[in-house]
């Protein structure tokens, strides 16, 4: 799987992408990443991409030309299975939508910054718009590499045993249970026993039970269906 991201800021995108998980996914070939400096399809020689808005008011907005001329270009050799802008207007993402983009082969991700992207460029070739959360980021830059990192790491074959996605918090729609490690006591806690009885029957039970009762209590609106 191929993921392009189209940013005034690659710097920002690098080191995420260099490390553990990602940094595996890469190396197996699983995944390429690529960074686009959005500057390199700026209208003049000063490297501008964003200019004020019609009606006014404050803030620039990213504009038609750079966003297209780059989009064309790079979709040259082939077409994109998703265009995705970041914006905090979006659809809030989540393991569902993660696990849909994974099995995709193309995808260009546009991050914003400023007021937006010029709504045209929204209308002619962005296919999913995506927000991680209610809350504000200076740009769409940390929000794809949130995206990034949930797509990339279920790409199958990115994970082994090991680190399987299937126990992942959410993966079932229930949060992870408990997980505890060496020593057995600690401060004076315990690790729950039944742990440590190697039944591998009654700990699946025992952390079913868990992950029920954790979501019921943080997370209640994960019990009502989809
Ligand atoms: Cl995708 N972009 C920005 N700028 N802010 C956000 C966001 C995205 N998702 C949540 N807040």
């Amino acid at each position: 799987m191929t993921i392009e991201i189209l940013t005034v800021l690659p710097e920002l995108l690098t080191s995420p992408f260099e490390h553990s998980i990602m940094k595996r996914a890469q190396e197996k070939g699983l995944l390429e990443i690529k960074l686009h400096s959005l500057r390199d399809w700026a209208i003049n020689k000063h490297g501008q991409v964003d200019d004020y808005q019609y009606g006014g008011g404050a803030g620039m907005v990213m504009m038609c030309e750079p966003l297209a001329n780059a989009i064309d270009a790079l979709e040259k050799e082939s077409k994109f299975d998703e265009i995705i802008f970041m914006t905090p207007d979006g659809n809030r993402f989540d393991q569902k939508q993660a696990n849909g983009l994974s099995l995709k082969n193309r995808i260009l991700i546009i991050c914003g910054h400023y007021k937006g992207i010029d709504q045209r460029i929204r209308d002619l070739y962005v296919t999913r718009e995506i927000s991680i959360g209610d809350y504000v980021l200076s740009g769409g830059e940390l929000a794809a590499a949130v995206v990034v990192d949930a797509i990339g790491r279920i790409i199958p074959g990115v994970l082994n045993d090991e680190t399987s996605a299937l126990t992942d918090s959410f993966q079932d729609n229930l949060l992870a249970p408990p997980v505890y490690s060496r020593p057995a006591e600690f401060r004076g806690l315990p690790v729950p026993p039944i742990l440590l009885t190697g039944d591998p029957k009654k700990v699946e039970e025992w952390r079913q039970e868990q992950a029920f009762l954790r979501t019921k209590q943080r997370r209640p609106d994960l019990l009502d269906g989809e």
